[in-house]
């Protein structure tokens, strides 16, 4: 049976003409990729948030890509969950019927994309893309290991020898300049057309999707109010409650690869 709250935010996405979905890392558990804030969110003595800052690679650089090129490892092999799959259907039926929906993602791991979503803004970049810190070029970039300096390396083990890495054994551009994960790190701005697009789809959108974010990382977590005050009807789907839960219509608490098919499926209704 169709629980009454999923019923009434599926009456409001019914009437809607503009959804937006925010997602955060909770979208990517169900795929095997650890959250940052949750458990597995380790890596060596380090979390997550403490190697994500520019501190940190000013600290080691070389210390700063072993840990990235774990990361990239482990999420080499990883595939979308039901939580994507049902995003990049919904998506494919919503625009078929002239209507609107942008995916806002917190997610480097790209597997919105490789799902099939393709209205993705990035809000934090993509593991899988590189930058030159000489030149500015952004590339694709999938090697594992991001060099051969980098073959074996990654324990997450806090016991784990520890290697050093020097500049020698970094990613290099064509222009020789040293390439760095193009993700957004603590103190670093988003770049400005995707938070551009994030803010004016929160401002337009009927209704608003918040999923898989424990809703503390700012300028994203500011979207949810913006959107509510704005207009939209706005659910939360989480496995616990978030500072957003007060400020938001419905709650759904449970797996988003469990709630968010649930919510989205036949939607919207054709004929
Ligand atoms: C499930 C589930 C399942 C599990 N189903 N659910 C305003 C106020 C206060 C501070 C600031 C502010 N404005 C800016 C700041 C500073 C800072 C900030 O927000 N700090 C706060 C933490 C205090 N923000 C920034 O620095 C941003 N830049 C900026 O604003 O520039 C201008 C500026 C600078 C300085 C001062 C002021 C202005 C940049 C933020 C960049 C964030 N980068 C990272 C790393 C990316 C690269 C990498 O991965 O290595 O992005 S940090 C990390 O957190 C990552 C994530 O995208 C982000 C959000 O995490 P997310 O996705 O919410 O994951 P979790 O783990 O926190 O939560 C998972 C949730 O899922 C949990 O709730 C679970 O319950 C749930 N869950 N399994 C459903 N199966
Ligand atoms: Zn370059």
């Amino acid at each position: 049976m169709v629980d009454k709250a999923i019923a009434e935010f599926r009456a409001a996405l019914r009437s809607a003409t503009s959804v937006m979905v925010l997602s955060g890392a909770g979208v990517s558990a169900e795929s095997g990729v650890p959250t940052f804030r949750g458990a597995g969110g380790l890596w060596r003595r380090w979390s997550a948030t403490e190697l994500a800052t520019p501190e940190a690679w000013a600290r080691d650089a070389g210390l700063v890509w072993e840990f990235y090129d774990y990361r990239r490892r482990r999420m080499a092999d990883v595939q979308p969950n039901p939580a994507h799959h049902a995003l990049a259907a919904f998506e494919a039926r919503w625009s078929a019927a002239g209507r609107e929906l942008e995916l806002v993602t917190q997610n480097i791991d790209g597997l919105h994309e490789q799902a099939g979503s393709r209205a993705v803004t990035r809000l934090h970049g993509s593991i899988w893309h590189v930058r030159c810190l000489r030149c500015g070029a952004v590339t694709p970039n999938r090697d594992v290991p991001i060099t051969p300096a980098y073959e074996g390396a990654g324990d997450p083990d806090p016991h784990a020898h520890a290697r050093r890495f020097t500049a020698d054994d970094l990613p290099r551009c064509a222009c020789s300049g040293i390439l760095r994960p193009h993700v957004v790190w603590f103190g670093e701005s988003l770049a400005e057309e995707d938070l551009g697009r994030a803010v004016a789809a929160a401002e337009r959108c009927d209704a608003l999707i918040v999923v898989g974010t424990s809703a503390v990382v700012y300028p994203a977590a500011g979207l949810i109010p913006l959107a509510r005050r704005s207009g939209a009807v706005v659910c939360e789907i989480n496995l616990s409650p978030t500072p957003a839960t007060n400020g938001v219509d419905y709650h759904f608490c449970g797996p988003a690869g469990v709630v968010l098919p649930e919510l989205l499926e036949g939607l919207p209704e054709v004929g």
